[in-house]
């Protein structure tokens, strides 16, 4: 096999797993205080005709989120009742474009290009490549990936399944593109395979919110609708940026701005999205100064929101106090919820010092931002992985809950809880079943339709999976989609842990790193994407997504696919479960996927809200599944909504150490890399930054520009990542920002929230010390000053 190298020319024993060095240094430039506008406009345009040509990019942007087209596959911000021709962002094009692109890694790019020097490549290159066009497999010891056909594909996966000595060694990851048919299908396979090792993205995304919700409200999702932003009073958007990743959003929020809502955004830094806006498609005002969304901006330090959020409970209960009954709905709380008194009781032995020093925002700003709770009779509180990737992020969701029980706010219109979910069918994928720990009613039904015992303990999530793939506990690893070794923690700890599998298997649209770290043997199995003609023996075929306001929809694909050879993902699933399962299964598994109706049919049969689901997905708009919160009945066992109690969180650094938070660039979809510019935060042509605050950068002896070496610390152990640029950047002292998947590899993989057990992603303690031999090449140029 050949090897490939380090960035100073070592030989490696096995295919590197993290992205290379950048041998270029990224230019730094000024922050912009708008976003979208002309060069959001242009920027969509560059990517998709640059990427798709102006045939295949034409049709993509005329028929994306229209009724009659597909479902954006960027994030899940919903689509609003009566839509407009041009119903996407600048970052759903770039997704469009990256998958609408008109390059192929065909077998002879395979036959070119190894393993070993594939892994040499950028994470940009490799996405660059094209739409994967065979089935591809890596036999055992080979240095390259060769064609196979789909039956011995199939055939090679379920040899090894079935050679396993319990179906609990097998782990089936699912990302969140993929859509309600196909995840159906996938988890009643593994289900009746015999496992319930069902990890998923969510485990690592907003996991946290799922299980603060249910506990305290009874759904793990949201209460609101979009419509409720059309008569909220005011909007608190926590730990989320999206300007970048829900751009749609700030449409949302400019018509509320423009209507005197008032909007408060907590972060550590001042992202640009949430400063100033300029609608891309109004042209009269492409060209004018945009619309101020932000009244207020709390600069919290990362991890300071459980003091900042019971600062705010504080001086609400002051005020209640000084005027009784004007600021607790103290009939809501009396009639529908439970823990207000020892809610109460706890905020008062916080101490304001503290609040003020954990959370790191002044008092004055803490009380303005209590005014505006106060005086609003209807808010919405919409957060994203600011708050969802910390060891107690389940408590920050909890104390916003609270908040909302406080002032009355769910099941009222224009009010309630928002977790914004990022891929764009992740909720749905769990409402289909994707879970390693689904509900009993869920299993009575499967087990019921279906006819079999489905195992009932615990199943492996996310780290879950990582960890016994290193022990050895799990042998076979498949994905639905998504990029495993890259998005999740620890990469050198996750490579080794996939090296060790027996049988590694990507179902993809696009070549990723986690192809290059593989099993003894590996599987590539090429799908259409959302945006492609999927034709099935009963016709073209259609499929189903939920955004994340919980409205499920049709999504059609409007081109020709990228490759004749490719299959859809439910009829992958659908072969797949034929070929391991046999005689085992009564399912019909090859006739369900002739005509997708079918699928439905049994999907309506098993999951509570999908009445009538064939007639009711072809309304306009498609359909809202129920939600008891929203509908003024909380689904707890007692039916009633639970305030709960938080040990703020206390941040001790060492001296020199510093809390760090891994982010999403403008330029990129999760691992998947668009581009190389952080447009919003003045960084181009670059990707290894690392944000510090400019009185820390002197007190490191540091400069601008210059490359430093990051370690983590975590229980005695440290990681190292190398060569990251110093940016001065407006962001509180001791806290520092790097992009993900680059900085994964110093989150520890037994690092993860309470009870959610998401990777605490944003919350990784650094120091960072001079690069001993950095290898730029290329100087940076003048980079901005403090
Ligand atoms: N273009 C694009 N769109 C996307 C994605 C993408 O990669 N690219 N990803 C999709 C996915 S899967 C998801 S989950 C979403 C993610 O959407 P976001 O959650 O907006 O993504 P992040 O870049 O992780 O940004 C988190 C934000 O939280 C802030 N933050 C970090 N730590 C803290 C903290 O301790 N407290 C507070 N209050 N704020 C904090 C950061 O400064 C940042 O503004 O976006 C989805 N949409
Ligand atoms: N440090 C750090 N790590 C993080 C995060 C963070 O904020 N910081 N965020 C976490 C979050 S919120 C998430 S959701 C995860 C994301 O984790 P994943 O969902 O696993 O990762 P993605 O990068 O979204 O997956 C991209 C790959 O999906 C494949 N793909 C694209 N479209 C399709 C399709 O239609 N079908 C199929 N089968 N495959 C397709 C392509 O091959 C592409 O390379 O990462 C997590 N990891
Ligand atoms: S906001 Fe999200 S779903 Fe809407 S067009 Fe933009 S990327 Fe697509
Ligand atoms: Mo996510």
């Amino acid at each position: 096999m050949d090897q490939g190298q380090d960035g100073k020319g070592n030989a490696l024993a096995v295919p590197a797993a993290q992205p290379p060095l950048e041998t270029r240094a990224p230019d730094v430039g000024p922050v912009k205080t708008v976003a979208g506008g002309v060069p959001a406009v242009l920027s969509a345009f560059k990517h998709v005709l640059g990427e798709a040509g102006p045939f295949r990019g034409g049709k993509l942007v005329w028929k994306i989120n229209q009724e009659d087209g597909f479902d954006c596959p960027g994030c899940a911000w919903p689509d609003p009742a009566h839509r407009s021709v041009q119903e996407y962002c600048e970052n759903g094009a770039k997704a469009i474009a990256e998958e609408g692109t008109q390059e192929r890694v065909t077998p002879e790019f395979f036959r070119e290009w190894s393993v070993a020097r594939l892994a040499e490549q950028s994470d940009l290159w490799l996405g660059k490549a094209g739409r994967l066009t065979h089935p591809m497999v890596l036999r055992e010891g080979a240095a390259h990936y060769e064609p196979i056909s789909w039956d011995d594909a199939f055939a090679l996966v379920a040899e090894e399944l079935n050679a396993l000595g319990s179906p609990d060694e097998a782990a089936f990851y699912t990302s969140g593109r993929t859509s309600n048919e196909a995840a159906f299908l996938y988890q009643l396979f593994v289900r009746q395979f015999g496992t319930n090792n069902l990890p998923d993205c969510s485990n690592m995304c907003h996991e946290s919110s799922g299980t603060g919700l249910s506990e305290t409200i009874g759904i793990g999702k949201g209460s609101v609708t979009l419509e409720d932003f059309d008569h909220a009073q005011a909007i608190f958007v926590i730990g989320q940026n999206p300007g970048t990743n829900h751009p749609r959003m700030l449409t949302a929020l400019q018509a509320a701005a423009r209507r005197g809502c008032e909007i408060v955004s907590v972060n550590p830094l001042p992202e640009t999205g949430l400063n100033r806006f300029k609608h891309p498609q109004e042209v009269l005002h492409l060209f004018g100064p945009g619309t101020a969304l932000n009244k207020l901006f709390l600069q919290v330090r990362i991890n300071g929101d459980v003091a900042l959020l019971q600062g705010l409970g504080k001086a609400l209960l002051d005020r209640e106090a000084k005027a009784p009954g004007t600021v607790v709905d103290r009939a809501f709380v009396e009639g529908k919820t439970t823990g207000f008194d020892a809610y109460a009781a706890h905020l008062a032995t916080v101490s304001w010092d503290d609040v003020v020093e954990e959370s790191g925002v002044p008092r004055d700003q803490i009380e303005a931002a209590a005014d505006i709770l106060a005086r609003s009779e209807r808010t919405i509180f919409c957060w994203a992985m600011g708050l969802t990737q910390h060891k107690n992020a389940v408590g920050n969701i909890q104390e916003i809950v609270n908040l909302t029980l406080l002032r009355g706010g769910i099941g009222k219109q224009g009010a309630g809880v928002c977790p914004v979910r990022g891929h764009s069918n992740v909720q749905g994928d769990r409402t289909m079943g994707i879970w390693e720990h689904a509900k009993p009613e869920f299993m009575d039904a499967l087990s019921k339709e279906f006819g079999f015992a489905p195992p009932r303990h615990r199943g492996l999530d996310t780290v879950g999976t990582i960890q016994a793939l290193h022990d050895g506990r799990v042998k076979v690893f498949f994905a639905m989609g998504g990029n495993f070794l890259s998005a999740t923690p620890d990469t050198e700890f996750t490579a080794k842990a996939l090296r060790r599998a027996r049988l590694t298997v990507h179902v993809s649209t696009k070549l990723n790193r986690a192809h290059l770290v593989h099993g003894r043997r590996a599987l590539i199995l090429p799908c259409l994407g959302r945006t492609e003609h999927d034709a099935q023996a009963a016709g073209r075929q259609f499929v189903t997504v939920e955004d994340s306001m919980g409205i499920v929809h049709a999504s059609r694909g409007v081109v020709t696919p990228a490759s004749e050879h490719l299959l859809s993902e439910p009829v992958i699933v659908a072969r797949l479960a034929h070929a391991v399962l046999g005689a085992r299964s009564k399912v019909p598994w090859l006739s369900l996927v002739e005509d997708y109706d079918r699928v439905r049919e049994l999907i309506q049969r098993c999951i509570p809200g999908f009445e009538d689901f064939n007639r009711r997905v072809h309304q306009p708009g498609g359909f809202a599944l129920p939600n008891g919160p929203r509908e003024g009945r909380f689904t707890t066992k007692d039916g009633k909504a639970h305030f709960t109690v938080h040990t703020m969180p206390r941040h001790r650094l060492e001296p020199g150490q510093l809390m760090m938070m891994t982010l999403r660039s403008h330029d990129q979809y999760n691992t998947t890399v668009y581009g190389l510019d952080d447009r919003y935060r003045g960084i181009h042509q670059g990707r290894r930054v690392v944000f510090l605050h400019p009185e820390d950068v002197k007190a490191r002896g540091l400069t601008a520009g210059q490359k430093v070496d990051l370690t983590s610390h975590f229980q005695g152990e440290t990681r190292v990542a190398r060569e990251f640029l110093v940016v001065p950047y407006n962001i509180p002292r001791q806290c520092a920002a790097t992009y993900f998947p680059e900085a994964n590899v110093l989150v520890p993989v037994s690092s993860f929230a309470e009870k959610s057990r998401t990777p605490t992603s944003k919350s990784v303690i650094i120091t960072v010390a001079p690069s001993p031999e950095p290898t730029a090449l290329v100087p940076a140029s003048t980079p901005r000053s403090g």
